[in-house]
């Protein structure tokens, strides 16, 4: 598939390096695309611990990545499923755009405007010190929040229907994300975040 490609827009944070890229597929690819992953994901519903009981996290997910590719969450080791071609060709695109390798990919579907993700880092030993992480979105657009760590700055980025976001450098040891609920939104989003996982034993 072609996609056409505008930007990158830098997004211009202190101890940040973030390159957004609108479009980096046209409409009529993102809706295509949207239904693909929709339908050919193995969209699992997981649950944490908390305050020891089990709960629903509040969307779906699925890990794709090479056989190589293990992922420690939550105590858990998380085998990757092996690649579909549609990830695959997402994976291309992304490694274009970033100049870089990715080995897997945590994907989120997050139903409406119900579903939502926590603060955090994406700072896990396996992603190495200094990650490079691309960011798809496809779907209804949500508010992508960021908070310094140290100062306390807090940014919202909307990340709009087949856009890209690619965060490096320092982004992950400084900053932190998530994403809020909203009553606003009734529609789908899904978010592919592509990593490179190293092996740590
Ligand atoms: O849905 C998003 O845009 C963020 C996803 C995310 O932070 C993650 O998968 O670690
Ligand atoms: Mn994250």
């Amino acid at each position: 598939m072609q996609a056409s490609l505008f930007g990158p827009e830098p997004v211009e944070l202190p101890d940040a390096t973030l390159d957004y890229f609108p479009e980096a597929y046209d409409r009529a690819q993102a809706d295509e695309l949207l239904a693909q992953l929709m339908t050919q994901l193995h969209w699992r519903q997981d649950r944490i611990c908390l305050y020891g009981k089990k709960v629903n996290i509040p969307r779906l997910q699925a890990w794709y990545g090479d056989s190589s590719a293990n992922y420690r969450y939550s105590g858990l080791t998380m085998q990757p499923r092996p690649w579909l071609p549609v990830l695959e060709a997402i994976k291309l695109r992304c490694e274009r755009l970033a100049d870089c390798r990715f080995n897997s990919v945590l994907a989120n579907l997050y139903r409406d405007g119900n579903d939502a993700m926590g603060w955090h880092s994406d700072d896990e030993p396996e992603l190495g010190s200094r990650p490079v992480i691309a960011s798809v979105s496809f779907g209804a657009e949500r508010g992508f929040d960021l908070r310094h760590k140290k100062t306390g700055q807090k940014v919202r980025l909307p990340l709009a229907h087949g856009s890209v976001l690619i965060m490096r450098g320092d982004t992950q040891k400084c900053w932190q994300h998530g994403m809020a609920r909203t009553k606003k939104i009734t529609s789908p989003r899904v978010n592919l975040t592509f990593r490179w996982i190293h092996s740590v034993e």
